[in-house]
């Protein structure tokens, strides 16, 4: 129950506030909160999806699940919308007489949030209760958990537009074998007291041929692409976004966008290009031809209609700077697709500046101001994350990067081998012996 005004009956003690997450129950959750009622009635400030995104990963269910299983837990008087990390503001709207937390804030990244939430509290002459923390048990351990678990083609599809939704800027990294994603799955850094990690996938056409040895023409066929993403959902969890070249005939895409969302893909982007596809990056340096405007409308028409559910996202990507035909084509195009039922906005460059993309998103913008904008800046490499939020886009992709970083390191160790008639000279290169049989739980 959304409360936005104190309504709890202090006849008892008094109110004791507790932050959770709550996403996998477990004896910890219920340690603190038989703690807690001995000091009166337990309002719980569940953390949305946005609080948790803004400090690690999605939470495995959504808030609306989540809200369901606290406010069904014995001794739990109210369940109330904590919005941020930070508890303070929840502390000085409610003003309980006491906030229970586990004791595993006095040190580390959660420090800061301690101080925060004592200054609130000593405002008003609250209390900060601290409890040893439940040996075995944390959040983080859980979401290893979870990952253990898997996930569900339905939950996974659906994370996309849940992640749009509370967070401004997703990033994607590209992945093309289930290694590569396993990277991506799990790489995380501690940064400014928050956990940054990667929201998602992406499957590239360039990397998936180049990784078969095959050029990036649309030669692979639909049943290879899919098969590559089904490998990497058999050891992942979170959501892909599908690169579908031009998705070929309209007849053909039709009926693979229900293939893409029955393996739980979140989103697909097709190009407006025809004829041989090319790939963007070499723009008018060979031939390559841009869909008519009509006839790219109607496939993303025919193919949203098509789709089981809304949850399943389907993206036009514009080529019209690739291809020199000028801002005005690409906002043209835009605003077409956009009322054709795009659910969201790629616009390409091959530019080393970021100039004519931050120009469209400018304009974009004054027409659409909430429709996903996703770009891939391969070229504008310099550009940081924080300004592409600043203009407005929405998604990051880094298209082929974990491909690229692969093929120097094979390479060298290859030629290495061959001079030196041994492999001693390439250990340095390798994840030793002992690392890898630790890499793939169950290996060992
Ligand atoms: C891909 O990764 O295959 C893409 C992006 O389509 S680009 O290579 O820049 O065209
Ligand atoms: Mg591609």
């Amino acid at each position: 129950m959304i409360k936005t005004e104190r309504s709890i009956d202090k006849m008892k003690k008094g109110i004791v506030y507790i932050g959770m997450t709550i996403d996998i129950m477990h004896h910890g959750h219920v340690n603190i909160i038989e703690k807690a009622r001995e000091y009166g009635d337990v309002i719980i400030g569940l953390l949305t999806d946005k609080a948790v995104a803004s400090y690690k990963r999605l939470p495995y269910l959504t808030y609306e699940k989540r809200v369901k299983i606290v406010k069904n837990i014995k001794g739990v008087t109210d369940v109330v919308e904590q919005n941020e990390w930070d508890y303070a503001p929840n502390l000085l709207l409610y003003k309980p007489e006491f906030m229970f937390h586990g004791d595993d804030w006095i040190e580390g990244p959660l420090k800061p949030y301690r101080k925060l939430a004592l200054e609130a509290l000593n405002s008003y002459g609250g209390k900060l209760i601290e409890i040893p923390y439940t040996k075995g048990v944390s959040s983080t351990s859980m979401s290893e958990q979870v990952h253990a678990l898997g996930t569900t083609p339905e939950i996974r599809k659906s994370t996309l537009k849940r992640l749009l939704k509370c967070k401004k800027l997703i990033t994607i990294l590209e992945t093309h074998s289930p290694i590569s994603a396993l990277i991506a799955e799990n790489a995380s850094i501690e940064t400014e007291g928050k956990r940054k990690c990667f929201d998602g996938f992406w499957s590239s056409s360039l990397t998936d041929s180049t990784e078969m040895g095959k050029p990036d023409i649309e030669a692979l066929d639909i049943s290879k692409r899919l098969s590559n993403i089904n490998n990497i959902f058999d050891v992942t969890t979170k959501p892909l976004i599908m690169d579908a070249d031009t998705g070929g005939k309209v007849e053909h895409f039709q009926l693979n966008v229900k293939s893409m969302e029955r393996l739980g893909i979140s989103a697909v982007i097709i190009e407006d290009k025809k004829g041989l596809k090319k790939n963007s990056l070499l723009g008018n340096d060979v031939l390559q031809m841009q869909e008519d405007i009509e006839i790219f409308s109607e496939k993303i028409k025919v193919a949203t209609q098509s789709r089981l559910s809304n949850d399943f996202m389907i993206i036009s990507r514009i080529e019209s700077l690739i291809l020199g035909r000028g801002m005005d084509d690409a906002l043209k195009r835009a605003n077409a697709y956009v009322d054709a039922g795009s659910d969201g906005i790629m616009i390409h460059s091959r530019k080393k500046s970021p100039d004519e993309i931050f120009e469209f998103s400018r304009l974009f913008r004054l027409e659409h101001p909430s429709v996903p904008l996703v770009c891939v800046p391969t070229s504008f490499n310099e550009v940081k994350e924080p300004e592409l939020e600043q203009h407005g886009f929405n998604i990051v992709i880094y298209a082929n990067h974990m491909l690229r970083a692969s093929y120097p390191a094979m390479n060298e160790v290859a030629h290495q081998i061959l001079r030196n008639q041994r492999s001693l000279e390439s250990d340095n290169y390798l994840i030793s012996i002992k690392e890898i049989l630790d890499l793939i739980p169950g290996t060992n």
